[in-house]
């Protein structure tokens, strides 16, 4: 009997050495009710009085030896298991974060924002108006009747016969007229349109900044120093402007505008193509026929409008020389700006 309790105790030795499971299992096999160290105590009757306390000692020798070994095989396992976790989920707090990477307004934006808060500061405000326009707004009361030769320069995309892709912003100025009374001062920028193929001066989609004036007064000075006062904070404090003669059916008399080039200062260069000079806006009173149209009586009220291309200003003012680099979103482009 002493032997076979010796046997027990090697076995569940070993077994608890060379194992990684389950030891409630083992626990169970050996010192459970029915577990083969039991099965000995409970064969103690059969033996002498003299040999049951020294086996009842023995048993219970190898009772608390197979406990202590449990106890300690499970501390070790649970050790084990907090260090493998450890490793496993290890933390470098030194390492360097994910920078997030902050990008910035489109350059045409950036472009707009400036041009609205220098006309803010002269007193302007913004006037926003739908992009899907009717023709009258867009052509008939810009003084732009059907089949006026200004149509074809402005071709546009069409819904229906009378509903169109606007081909510029002075519709939302002629709504401004129809809604209020003078004084009224408005910029307008925003997506236009027109029916031209994309090239590297031309897109289908453009954007404009148009402005308009009207009140008891107003004269072409109005409109020189206006526009002055912007070229000067647009592109630097020298620059001068230049009006030349031209012709707009919605403004009389009518002129395009210049700038004085800001990388020559006027006196010719790779921007300006040796001109001095660089076309950035068209300008002129209104013409009376278009204050009669939107319910001014032009008898009390002059006014000036002028407009302007955002990519062709901000082309100029960067030296980029292809339209299409706006709308295509490559980066290497846009992070220069
Ligand atoms: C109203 C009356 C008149 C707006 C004006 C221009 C001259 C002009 C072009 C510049 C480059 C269009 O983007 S572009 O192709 N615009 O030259 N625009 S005067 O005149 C108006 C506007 C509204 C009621």
């Amino acid at each position: 009997m002493k032997q076979t309790l010796e046997n027990i105790k090697a076995a569940a030795m070993a077994e608890l050495a060379s194992t990684n499971a389950d030891i409630e299992q083992i626990r169970v096999r050996y010192l459970g009710k029915k577990g083969e160290l039991t099965a000995v105590l409970r064969g103690m009757g059969q033996l002498s009085p003299e040999e049951r306390p020294v086996v009842g000692q023995l048993a219970n020798e190898v009772r608390a030896a197979i406990e202590a070994a449990i106890a300690e095989k499970s501390k070790e396992m649970k050790e084990k298991e907090l260090n493998d976790r450890l490793a496993r989920e290890k933390l470098d707090v030194t390492m360097p974060g994910a920078s997030i990477r902050m990008g910035h307004q489109h350059p045409l934006t950036r472009a707009q924002r400036e041009m609205e808060e220098i006309f803010i500061g002269m007193g302007f405000e913004i006037a926003e108006g739908p992009e899907v326009e009717y023709d009258y707004y867009n052509f008939q009361a810009l003084n732009i009747p059907e089949n006026h030769p200004a149509r074809d320069t402005q071709d546009t995309f069409y819904i229906t016969e009378n509903i169109l892709l606007r081909s510029q912003t002075s519709p939302v100025q002629v709504r401004v007229m129809e809604q209020k009374k003078p004084p009224i001062r408005v910029i307008s920028p925003g997506r236009v349109y027109r029916s031209d193929a994309l090239d590297a001066t031309h897109s289908p989609l453009f954007h404009q900044m148009e402005g308009l004036v009207v009140d008891k007064g107003i004269t072409m000075s109005d409109l020189k120093g206006t526009l002055e006062t912007f070229a000067r904070k647009m592109f630097g404090d020298s620059t001068q402007i230049r009006f030349r003669p031209h012709h707009f059916p919605f403004t009389e008399p009518s002129a395009e505008v210049d700038v004085s080039c800001f990388v020559c200062g006027g006196k010719g260069c790779r921007v300006c193509k040796g001109e001095g000079w660089i076309e950035i806006l068209g300008a002129g009173m209104v013409h009376p026929f278009v204050l009669q149209n939107c319910g001014i009586d032009p008898e009390v009220y002059s006014g000036f409008a002028f407009g302007m291309g955002l990519e062709r200003v901000t082309m100029t003012r960067y030296g980029i020389d292809d339209i299409r680099l706006f709308y295509e979103n490559d980066e290497r482009f846009l992070k220069q700006f």
